[in-house]
């Protein structure tokens, strides 16, 4: 029989599971942090598998932000920063870190962003975003194809972007690695992981098939929130 401290315990860490980690803060004096994922690991099935998200959550991104504190360890000030200030200044520090915090920064960065991202019932752009999308891309279809295009073509490991447009409110990019779009300066509202890690378990080579699958689990509230943010 559950007592009301359990219940309040139990209120308490789905608050906590739920809070969006803030990239506009540091995590701590102590450096980066591992976030929570806002959902359970089978949240996303049957687009994203459970197997697929425990692995990617809990070994690849802890071991970026592993890496992220080792490289950046007796360097108190950047361990401090906003991760989202780490990345779009990384060329700031000393050469031999630039290299670690680019890859592993990038990493932490791209996915915390990327949990968010992504929810169980993704619904549909509304709004300003909506008006946003169908200037630049003529239709919510219309996007989905020039975005599947760049996820499609980034060879090798990288990611698909929505950002900020220069000239157009919107404008797709893509990247290698764990290279973000706010270093180049740009405002990131969307990005899709097309390393082999967030797919390979149940889409082996099919990368055209786990893209067009997760676009039903696109968290377009948090989409507009950054857009409006912005
Ligand atoms: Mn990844």
């Amino acid at each position: 029989m559950l007592t009301r401290r359990d219940l309040l315990r139990s209120a308490t860490a789905g608050a906590a599971a739920l809070a969006a980690p803030s990239l506009l803060r540091a995590d701590g004096p102590k450096g980066f942090e591992l976030p929570k994922l806002p959902y359970a690991f089978d949240a996303l099935e049957p687009y994203i598998d459970a197997k697929t998200m425990e692995i990617h959550h809990d070994r690849h991104h802890k071991a970026y932000v592993d890496n992220l504190n080792k490289a950046l360890a007796g360097h108190a000030d950047w361990l401090a920063k906003p991760i989202v200030e780490v990345v779009r200044d990384y060329k700031k520090l000393p050469p031999e870190l630039q290299t670690p915090v680019r890859n592993n920064g990038g990493g932490h960065l791209n996915h915390t962003w990327f949990w968010q991202m992504m929810a169980k019932s993704g619904g549909a752009p509304k709004g300003e975003l909506a008006k946003a999308i169908d200037a630049s891309f003529g239709t919510l279809d219309g996007f989905k194809k020039e975005f599947a295009a760049a996820a499609l073509s980034q060879f090798g490991s990288g990611w698909a972007w929505l950002v900020k447009g220069k000239g157009k409110p919107l404008a797709i990019t893509k990247s290698a690695n764990q290279d973000s779009p706010v270093t180049e300066g740009m405002a990131v509202l969307l990005g899709v992981d097309v390393w082999e890690h967030a797919y390979y378990l149940k889409y082996q080579n099919k990368r055209a098939d786990y893209v067009n699958a997760w676009f039903s689990v696109v968290n377009w509230d948090f989409v507009s929130g950054l857009f409006a943010a912005k």
